[in-house]
């Protein structure tokens, strides 16, 4: 292929949506974004999204991410991009977030003209104008019955690959179905925020691919297929409303005229499945097997590659994006870049500078105190609430800044530890850590990853994985799933030891790992979470 050749790749994450270009040699050309509260005002999000006074309900509006999809693309043609240079595209999304397209959209899909951008085009096409996300935690009720529906926590997870957990599809389904059922009714397709995405370029409706809807408590893992079982507790005629999932490698066709006619893309550039922004971290951080990655975004994530199944009831396991044999385990923390950000403005005045310097202030180990900072309910642990443990193991009011800062970062890493090796994840001597993620570009944080786990972290030279995930899935969609992911790369990505664990890291952690483990456990108890 010419050294013109490009892929395209988007990432709508909770904040923003994120775009990269690479070309054939797999280096980023262009780079885009438009951040939903700030570029988009008129909607009224908090971080991309709203927040319901019930404190459990959290949606965002499907119409605001297509706005911001005419943005990217006007943005993406000013920095000057040639469209017809794209020969495929893909995309990554917030994962679990269901949308919900009304009787008669797909119609109005088939029809939008060039001349007008899509967010005008398609504002009748919900039947709820405000979608779940994946910070929705409304749904306990419904977990519990679906749970027993079909047959337990362990018989859902060994289908689904998880227990029932409240941010996923199925129990939001189940929710939108028993509450407003005229609406439910008046569905005619549920697509993920990644399938959704998907069809806007291909102005019919996209599957949603097998390791995105593994994030539903709906597929059967194994058979890949929705689970007849699973379908029945949660929903009538659901599965009509999901579509046949597919590989997510799958050329799902070429992109729609409307494109080709407004941008001047090509009539051949091919549309290849998008999928969750966890999976594409994998493709975008080019995780090996035995390595481990962490992402630190809105969400913090850990996540690795799987070569067999392992049943949990703790952590996710997702069908491997990028090969179908393979599975990928997943563990979400909730309170990440929110809660950072809190602590950053209390004690640090909202400068991440002045936050890394009263984190290097302050010792490993932080003379013995411990923190633990949830501002929503937490999914491991689950917790919410301030806790602060003084040497003694006593609870304490307040820290001082320097100390409250170190003891956040330490206590969100110890708890990540904590709860990656409960569910059986290992790092052997020999493993790396990969960090990714906003927060990733904070050395001093990192340098805490390193020193908790005791192992090198190692960061790439772009933090937005998931994006740059997506762009590469797009060129391995088009070579197919059979031509080995890895392959693709002359060299590895470029990766940089951004930290190394201090001498005296396991003599320090190992200790305050069992006592968080201990803290953790009287917290839950003492509050009966
Ligand atoms: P998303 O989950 O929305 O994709 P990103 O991975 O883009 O999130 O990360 C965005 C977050 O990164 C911001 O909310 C911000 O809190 C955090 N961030 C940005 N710069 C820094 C920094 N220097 N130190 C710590 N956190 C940072
Ligand atoms: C993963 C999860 C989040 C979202 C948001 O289970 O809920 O990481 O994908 O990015």
């Amino acid at each position: 292929m010419s050294q013109d050749v490009t892929y395209l790749g988007f990432d709508i994450s909770t904040q923003q949506l994120k775009a990269v270009v690479i070309n054939d040699a797999l280096r980023i050309t262009h780079q885009s974004s438009v951040s939903f509260d700030l570029d988009l005002p008129e909607f009224r999000t908090h971080g991309g999204v709203y927040s319901h006074d019930d404190k459990l309900t959290v949606t965002a509006p499907p119409i605001m991410w297509i706005k911001a999809f005419d943005m990217i693309l006007e943005k993406l043609k000013l920095d000057g991009l040639d469209f017809s240079s794209v020969a495929a595209i893909s995309g990554a999304a917030q994962q679990h977030g269901s949308v919900y397209w009304k009787k008669g959209a797909e119609q109005i899909l088939h029809t939008v003209l060039p001349n007008k951008f899509l967010h005008e085009q398609l504002q009748g096409c919900f039947s709820m104008r405000d979608s779940p996300v994946w910070m929705d935690s409304s749904t306990t009720s419904y977990c519990k019955t679906f749970e027993r529906g079909v047959g337990g926590p362990i018989m859902l997870s060994q289908i689904t690959g998880s227990r029932a957990y409240e941010r996923f599809t199925a129990s939001q389904i189940a929710k939108l179905h028993q509450t407003k059922p005229v609406v439910y009714n008046n569905t005619e397709r549920i697509s993920l925020v990644s399938s959704f995405a998907a069809t806007l370029f291909l102005c019919h409706y996209a599957p949603i691919d097998l390791s995105d809807g593994s994030g539903m408590n709906l597929l059967d893992i194994h058979l890949k297929d929705w689970s007849d079982v699973c379908l029945e507790v949660c929903a009538p005629n659901l599965r009509e409303k999901l579509g046949v999932p597919v590989p997510s490698s799958t050329v799902l066709g070429t992109i729609a005229p409307y494109f080709v006619d407004r941008y001047g893309f090509a009539e051949t550039c091919k549309i290849i499945a998008f999928t969750g922004d966890n999976p594409a971290s994998l493709a975008g951080t080019q995780l090996n097997k035995g390595d481990m990655a962490i992402s630190l975004g809105t969400s913090d994530t850990v996540f690795l590659w799987l070569t067999e199944y392992r049943p949990s009831l703790d952590g996710h396991i997702l069908c491997n994006p990028l090969t179908s044999k393979d599975f990928m385990a997943l563990l979400c923390f909730k309170n990440g870049s929110f809660t950072r950000e809190r602590i950053r403005d209390d004690c640090a005045d909202g400068s991440w500078q002045l936050f890394s310097d009263l984190l290097d202030s302050t010792p490993r180990g932080n003379f013995g105190n411990i923190g633990m900072y949830f501002d929503m309910m937490e999914i491991v642990p689950p917790m919410i609430g301030d806790y602060r443990f003084n040497r003694n193991n006593e609870l304490v009011q307040r820290f001082s800044k320097e100390v409250e800062v170190r003891a956040l970062i330490e206590g969100q890493f110890l708890a990540k530890r904590v709860h990656a090796e409960n569910v059986g994840f290992t790092i052997g001597s020999k493993s790396k850590i990969i960090a990714t993620g906003g927060a990733s570009a904070n050395q001093a944080i990192v340098q805490v990853l390193s020193d908790v786990f005791n192992v090198p972290v190692y960061v790439l030279d772009f933090p937005n994985s998931a994006c740059l995930g997506a762009a590469l899935r797009a060129k391995h969609g088009l070579l197919g799933e059979e031509f080995g992911f890895h392959k693709m790369f002359e060299e590895p990505l470029k990766l940089h030891l951004s930290a190394k664990p201090a001498k005296d890291a396991a003599e320090i952690y190992g200790p305050m790992l069992l006592r968080y483990r201990i803290l953790e456990d009287r917290i839950i108890r003492e509050n009966d979470f």
